[in-house]
Formats: C-alpha cells, structure tokens, sequence
C-alpha cells in the first residue's frame, strides 16, 4: 500500500475547515483525516463530521452508476441512456405544459460546488424556466432580500469583525456546532473567548443554552419575538442619543423614519413577549453603546449578528432591517470591530444585479435571488394551473425530510411528479421516489477554492483564499454535475449562454471529458486557475505548491464601503427605512404582537443542529450516527406540567401535523419552548441502509406551508417557533 498524505479542505459545511488526509493511492482510498494544524485560519480545528467523512466516502450504499426504478426495482442504466431517457421526458413535460413545468431544487451541498450553478443556470435559462427552488428559502433569503433593500444588491452582505470587537451579539445562531453561516469563522469559540479575554462581551440571544454559550454570557428569548427584542433595542440606542449622526446625514437615508417605527417599542414592552427582562436590555445597550464609542486600535466598536433561529421565524426580514439598521446607525458599520463588507475574487454584489427580484410568481411572492420559496413547492406541484410543476431535477438535496412537510404533503406531492430526477451521493428520501438517480462526485474528488464566501462575497473574518486539488479519483461511472447539465442541454438541442459558439464548446467538451480522450482536454482546474489570476492572485500551480494551506490576504481595515462606488443603491446611501420592509413592519408588529401576548402559556417548537449530523446528509454515516432516533428536549418545569418523564413517547401536534416522539427533559431549554433535531425521520429512503436503522423522527411534518407559511417578503418558510401541544402519547 503506498500512502500519500494530501493537503485539502472539509466542505461539509461553511467553515471549510483545513485538513490533512492519508490516501492509499493504489485502492484510491481514505486512510486518515486530521486537522491541517498549520491551516492559516482553521489552525488544526475540525469537526468529527470532517474527520469522520471517510465512512460517508466509502459507504457501501454510495450509488455509483445511473440507476433507473422501474416499479419498486432498481436498475443501473448507461449515462448514455440516462440522458436521452430524461431528456425525452423534459422534452415532452415542456411540450405539453410549457418550460416553467420543469423545476429544479438545490440543497445546502450545492453551495459548496463552485462549477454547477453556471451551468444549471444556463441550462434553465436555455429552456426558458425560472423554476429554481432550493433550501436557501430556508435558511437565508430574508438576508439577501434586506441587503437588496438597504444596500444595493442581494449579495452585499456585512460580517462581524469578531477578532476586533468590543461587544458582540449572536441571536439565533450556534456556530460552534454548525460552523456558522453567511459569515466564514472556524474556531469560532476560540475566537468568542478571545473577545472576553480583551475585556469584551460576547451574547448569545437564544431560547436554547446552546453549546456556544460557554464562550460569552446566554440569554433566553422566547422563539420568534426577535423583532419586538431588536425593535426596542434600536429605540433604546436612538434615545439615547448612542447614534452617530454624522455618519448618518452622510451615508444614510431614512433615519426618522426608522427612529419612527420603533418609537413605540420600549424595553418594557419588549419584555412582556421576549422575555428578556428590561433592565437586561437597558444593560446590552449602554455596554454596546460603550463598546461603540470606544476607540483604542484593538479593542473597538460593536456588531450584530443573526442566523437561521430568527431567519427562519414570521419577521426574518424586518429583524435583519431592524439589526443591520443598529450596526449602520450606531457608527459600526464599515468600521474595525463593526461589521464590513469584505472583497473577494468577484464582486457577487455588482454581479448578481440591482435587486436580484425577480417576480414571475402569480401570487406575487418574490424569487429572491432567482429562487422560488420552497415552501410553495408542494402548491405549485398539486395544484391544477396550466403552469404547473411536473418534472423537477434535485440536486444535492432531501427536501422530503429539510422542507415543510405538513403531514407528508410534499411527499405526496414528489410522488405524483411525472419525471422525478435526484441528482445525489445516495439514494435518499428523494431517491427512493425517484424515476433516476444520478450519481455525482464527492467534494474529495474535485477540485475547489471555497465558493461563494470567503471567495467571492469575502464574509470572511480573516480574508484569505486557498485552493485544493481533488484528494481522490471519482469511481468510473460517477460525474460532476456541470457535466449533466451540459449533456442534458446537448440531447435537448438547446443554446447555453445564448451563444452558439460557447454552447457547442461546452457540449464538444462535455461529450469528450469521460472518453479516453478526456485526458488530454484541460479540466475544471483550468476555470479556478483563470479565476484566481483574473482577481490578480497567484494561480492554482503555485497555491498548491507555496500556499496548500492557504494565503492570508491583507486584513479588512473597513472604511471602505460608505462613500463609495460599493454602496449599489441608486443614491449611493445605505436606506435605513426600505419601503416594503418598512410596510411590512407596519402591518405585522402589532398583530403578532398581540397574538404573542395570547400565545404566552402555549409551546413553541424550535430546532436543533448536531455536531454529529449535517442536516439529513450524514444520517448513512454509521461512524456519526449511532443513537436509534432524536428526542423532543423539553425544560422540567414544563415536563412536570403536562407530566412527562425522561425517555417517555410524546405525541406532538401542530395545526399542520401530527409526530411521536421520546423526549429528554433538560435545564437547556427555556420554559414553553420544546427542541427537535431537525432533518431526521429516515423511515422510507430504500438506499440508506445505516440511516434505516436509525430514522428518528421528521420534525418538519409539524411545519406548514402555502402562503400562510411564508414570509412575503423573502420567500422564507417558518420553521422555527411553531406553536404546538405535547402531551403522553397514548
Ligand atoms: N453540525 C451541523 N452543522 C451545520 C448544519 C447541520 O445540520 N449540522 N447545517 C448547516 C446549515 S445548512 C446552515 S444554514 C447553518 C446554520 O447555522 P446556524 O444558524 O448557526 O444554525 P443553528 O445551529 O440551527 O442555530 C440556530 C439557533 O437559533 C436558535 N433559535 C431558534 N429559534 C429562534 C428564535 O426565534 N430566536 C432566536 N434568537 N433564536 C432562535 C436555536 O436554538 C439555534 O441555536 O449550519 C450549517 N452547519
Ligand atoms: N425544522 C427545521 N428544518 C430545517 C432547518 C431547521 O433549522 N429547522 N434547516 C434548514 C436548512 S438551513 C437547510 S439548508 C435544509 C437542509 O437540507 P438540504 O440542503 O436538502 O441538505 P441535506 O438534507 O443534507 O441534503 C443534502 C444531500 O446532498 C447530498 N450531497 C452531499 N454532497 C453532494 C455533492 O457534492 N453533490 C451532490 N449532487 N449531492 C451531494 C447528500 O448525500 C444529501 O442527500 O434543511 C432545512 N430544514
Ligand atoms: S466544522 Fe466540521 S463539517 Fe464544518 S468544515 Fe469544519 S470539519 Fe468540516
Ligand atoms: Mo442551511
């Protein structure tokens, strides 16, 4: 056995992570997997999901050829016939019921594949469908919709410059399990502590003590009340004259009528639904008004910062105006130990356009970004309107177990598809109904710089850029994505990119690649290498020989952002008073405030990350995965109440559904609130023979969907702080 040590990346999930990894070249095979200690941002941390990832890689369940289901059996086909097959079958979908009749739906995974979304893009873009679904509906546009409204541009996205502030607060995020998101920090506990150790403060703003708590000081909030916390907190720093008014009348517009819109918001009031008491909120302001008025090089400013906890609630968009407004009034953003807009290898902002709104949706719900809500996936399928969904192609996704799922109705949706394709590692959930799957590459096999974030939007507290060669070679029959889209749009007889000269190159190419001749064409490498030397970095021979574990670029000294070209709204001023999110507070501040008021002794529901378990994906994974099922963690005090013991069946119900599940009783969580992990409920994927031993429970049979259920403004689904009972099964 000749064993080869590779240095790579982890792209499980945003922190991408360094890594050494062992490979016996001769079975192309992993040996070992450690942390990259000399990694110039990671320094030797990574997760068990990382360093376990052979078994995922190595799993016997991996499927490794097309395969076809024909009834309940499956059969390995030819690529050939595989693309003819489901061309034909788009083809004649789009006949009947026109281009938007054919979806496409991309899970979190496909984030971490640079090469796909250009020609998925242009795939769909070529048939004339804009039916592009995906899970960022469920974690995150309420974000790239504010950044639209406030900055310019969806992807014009702020970062806490954690290794320079004085104060920071984390609401709804955990990042020491999930790695964080839309803001790239490993170590991120390390790097808590070290705020603390400066003199700092760190608060988590959390109805769960979560396990980065340990790092700064935790305070409950009761689950989607964020909005009335933030609104009064932004009152609070306005009244208190903690804003930087010259600042403001430069770069600014809108500021009465933000000061205007929280007036009535005051940490009393808050208190009465938060739950965080008055004088806790009066102490958060006058510590980060201190921290933001002060002004020594390394210890200074304050910043806020939210996650998928409030982007997954009823107010996504109008909590991250009001916290994005906190930073910009209070003098913080775009400056040391604020928030600031990093730069990376492409401006995605300037590249994505104006707004990136795109509204082709009858009921008027945006596609932010291009992307429609997957909370409407199932209306748009079942429904009986000439433009409905018939066919769809999932990539890197399981949107049975991850989406809202009322009582099963978006498997009953799938089910009734005409042409289902899962484009996949496995056969998951999706898989399993599926008319094909296709199987695609590992992320050890191909090679990548990390996409969207520290590259390109440049969210990155420490900027810096690497690149990795594929660790292992691809098994024979399996393909990178980009290549289906390209075959498929070949037999389609449909134009990429709207040039006939670059679409017939990228057919000639795909048609070779896999063939003998293969060999001599350049690959995928070549396009990363003209990437990173176009942005005027060194190119992908000389990172992989001088930088394998990366290449610290100049640290983001801020002030550079208002002022400048870079502020894409059409004044050039950040907005603080948006008119859709400001209508949008209007009409639903009061209401849900008073139904807060009503629901006060009711439960609400929230989620759970493991640090075992990346959404469904590591479920087949029998080194991460060994407990039968999840539980329902509930606080003794209400156990006591509704009189449930440790380990007992629950029955849990929503106005959507209905689930049973054991419960764990825990000091974590706070009163009236109950967490389930997520993503979990493996009862019928027939291609993940680990995750069938151990399925759990599907928490988002609980979620609803369809209008009612998701925020009009970003198309987000409401997954978190869903009101329920839990009582003894029976
Ligand atoms: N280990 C692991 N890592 C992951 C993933 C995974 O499944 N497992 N998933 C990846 C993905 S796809 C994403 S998008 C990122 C997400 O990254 P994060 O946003 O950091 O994800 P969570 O850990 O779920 O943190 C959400 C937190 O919000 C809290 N919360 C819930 N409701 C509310 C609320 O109404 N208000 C407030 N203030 N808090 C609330 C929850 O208790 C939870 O701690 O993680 C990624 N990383
Ligand atoms: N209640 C509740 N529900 C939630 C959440 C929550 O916080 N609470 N979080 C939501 C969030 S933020 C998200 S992102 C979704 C997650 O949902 P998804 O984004 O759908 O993630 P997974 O379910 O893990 O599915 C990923 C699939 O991609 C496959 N895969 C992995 N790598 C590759 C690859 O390189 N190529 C291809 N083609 N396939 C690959 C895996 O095998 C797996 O089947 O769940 C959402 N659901
Ligand atoms: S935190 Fe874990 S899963 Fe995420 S990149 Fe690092 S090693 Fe991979
Ligand atoms: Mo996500």
């Amino acid at each position: 056995m000749s064993v080869e040590t590779k240095i790579t990346f982890c792209r499980i999930c945003e922190a991408t992570c360094g890594l050494e990894v062992d490979v016996d070249t001769d079975a192309n095979r992993v040996v070992d997997i450690r942390p990259d200690k000399e990694h110039v941002v990671s320094k030797g941390y990574a997760c068990v999901k990382g360093t376990r990832w052979a078994a995922t890689q190595h799993s016997p369940d991996r499927v490794l050829h097309p395969m076809k289901r024909i009834g309940k059996e499956w059969h390995e086909i030819s690529w050939d016939q595989a693309i003819k097959e489901i061309a034909a079958k788009i083809a004649t979908q789009i006949e009947k019921h026109g281009p938007s009749t054919l979806a496409h739906f991309v899970g979190s995974a496909g984030g971490a594949i640079l090469m796909s979304p250009m020609f998925r893009v242009a795939l769909y873009e070529a048939l004339g469908t804009r039916r592009m679904y995906g899970t960022g509906t469920c974690d995150t546009m309420n974000k790239f919709r504010v950044n639209g409204e406030m900055y310019g541009a969806p992807m014009r996205l702020m970062y806490p410059d954690v290794d320079r502030t004085s104060f920071m607060m984390v609401i709804g995020g955990n990042p020491a399990v999930s790695g964080n998101t839309l803001y790239h920090l490993p170590r991120s506990q390390e790097r808590f502590a070290d705020v603390k150790k400066r003199g700092g403060r760190v608060v988590f703003l959390n109805p769960r003590k979560i396990e980065t708590a340990s790092s700064g000081e935790h305070i409950f909030i009761r689950p989607d009340t964020d909005v009335f916390f933030l609104a009064a907190f932004a009152n609070e720093l306005i009244r208190g004259g903690h804003v930087d008014r010259n600042r403001i009348e430069r770069h600014m517009v809108g500021f009465d009528v933000l000061a205007e819109k929280v007036a009535a918001w005051t940490p009393e009031r808050q208190a009465e639904v938060t739950g965080v008491p008055a004088e806790i909120l009066r102490d958060l302001v006058s510590a980060h008004a201190a921290a933001s008025e002060r002004s020594t090089p390394n210890d200074t400013g304050a910043a806020l910062y939210m996650a998928t906890g409030v982007n997954q609630g009823r107010s996504g968009s109008t909590c991250f105006w009001l916290l994005e407004s906190i930073n910009a009034i209070s003098g913080n953003l775009d400056r040391r130990g604020g928030t600031l807009l990093g730069s990376g290898l492409i401006d995605m902002g300037e590249a994505m356009g104006e707004l990136g709104l795109t509204y082709d949706r009858e009921d008027g719900l945006p596609t932010v970004s291009g992307i429609q809500p997957s909370g409407m996936l199932a209306d748009d399928i079942l429904n009986d309107a000439p433009g409905r969904v018939t066919a769809m192609i999932v990539e890197a996704s399981n949107p049975l177990l991850a989406c809202s799922n009322p009582n099963g109705r978006l498997d009953e949706a799938f089910e009734s598809l005409e042409l289902l394709v899962s484009i996949d590692l496995f056969r998951n959930e999706v898989g399993s109904i599926a008319h094909y799957v296709l199987p695609a590459e590992t992320w050890m096999e191909r090679p990548e710089m990390p996409y969207a974030l520290q590259s390109f939007a440049g969210a990155s507290a420490t900027p810096y850029i690497i690149y990795a060669d594929p660790v292992l070679e691809a098994p024979a029959d399996v393909r990178p994505e980009w290549w289906m889209y390209v075959r498929l749009a070949d037999a389609l007889g449909v134009t990429l990119f709207g040039k006939k000269s670059l679409s017939m190159l990228a057919k000639i190419y795909a048609r070779v690649a896999f063939t003998r001749l293969g060999r001599f064409l350049p690959g995928p490498e070549k396009l990363l290498d003209g990437m990173l030397k176009n942005a005027g970095m060194p190119g992908i021979k000389t990172m992989s020989r001088d930088h394998p574990h990366g290449l610290l670029l100049p640290e983001n000294e801020g002030n550079n952002f208002l002022g400048t070209d870079r502020v894409l709204t059409k004044d050039k001023k950040v907005n603080l008073a948006p008119a859709p999110v400001v209508a949008a507070f209007d009409e639903t501040a009061e209401d849900f405030f008073s139904e807060e008021i009503e629901q006060r002794e009711r439960i609400k529901l929230i989620g759970i990350r493991q640090i075992k378990r990346m959404n469904t994906a590591s479920s087949n994974s029998e080194a991460l995965v060994r407990e039968k099922t999840n539980y329902a963690y509930i606080s003794s005090e209400d156990a006591e109440r509704i009189g449930l013991t440790n380990g007992q069946l629950a029955d849990v119900r929503s106005e959507h559904g209905e689930i049973r599940i054991p419960v764990r009783i825990t000091n974590e969580m706070m009163p009236r609130t109950v967490a389930i992990p997520q993503c979990w409920g493996h009862s019928k994927a027939d291609g993940l023979s680990h995750a069938a031993q151990h399925p759990g429970v599907n928490s988002n049979l609980l979620a609803g969907d369809g209008l009612q259920n998701v925020e009009p403004l970003s198309g987000m689904s409401h997954l978190s702080g869903i009101l329920i009972d839990i009582r003894p099964a029976v």
